[in-house]
């Protein structure tokens, strides 16, 4: 994975726009039905990152962030955990998540959009938000919701919809690469290589004089 090419990552690129991880499609998942959630786990490594979402519906959105967690492999879980829905496994994950060793959550909801926000109440591990598209107002409630957090309890914001999901877990890798090297450089070469791709953009024509 680390030695991926630039046409994996312009793969990266091109999954943005049109996702194709479904919940269950990776091999790395397992169910637990004691939880009815989908956990996601790295070759045994304990997980760092957590992706928490308040409906199997938000996980099309959240995906792109479970792609770029696997590009760096950063060990990660998915889970689906809704604030309205089951408030105790909410407060359950949250009040663990620091003796876990969690150093980064990610938590995607629509509509209301208490997720993100109720995980940070509970918990010092930071919360990345992302909106969620779930409703009539397309994420617009969710983004004014999660990012409208009173002071003394953040929330990092993130847009609305895939491109949040995939800034969420490029932040949580910039948050873990303080303390990791290798990663920092690998996200030194992503980004590098980003811009590389634009650069040798051409769109063909002559320049009109
Ligand atoms: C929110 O309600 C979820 O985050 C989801 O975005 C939205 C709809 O959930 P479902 O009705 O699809 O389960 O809690």
């Amino acid at each position: 994975m680390r030695a991926a090419t630039a046409n994996s990552l312009s793969g990266y690129n091109f999954s943005m726009r049109q996702p194709r991880a479904k919940m269950g499609d990776d091999p790395m998942e397992k169910r637990t039905p004691s939880q009815g959630a989908t956990i996601a786990q790295s070759a045994g490594r304990p997980v760092l990152v957590g992706v928490v979402m308040g409906s199997k519906s938000d996980y099309e959105v959240l995906a792109p962030a479970i792609e770029i967690l696997k590009f760096f492999e950063i060990p990660y879980e998915a889970r689906v955990v809704s604030a309205h829905r089951t408030p105790d496994r909410l407060f359950e994950y949250a009040e663990r998540a620091e003796a876990r060793g969690l150093r980064v959550i990610i938590a995607g909801a629509g509509g209301a959009a208490h997720l993100p926000g109720m995980l940070a109440a509970k918990t010092l591990v930071p919360v990345l938000g992302v909106p969620v598209p779930a409703t009539m107002l397309n994420g617009i409630d969710s983004l004014l919701s999660i990012v409208q957090m009173p002071k003394g309890v953040p929330v990092g914001t993130l847009a609305i919809g895939k491109p949040g999901a995939a800034n969420a877990a490029l932040f949580a890798a910039e948050i873990l690469a303080l303390t990791d090297d290798d990663l920092r450089r690998r996200l030194h070469d992503w980004r590098r290589e980003r811009s590389q791709e634009v650069l040798e953009q051409d769109l063909g024509g002559e320049p009109t004089p």
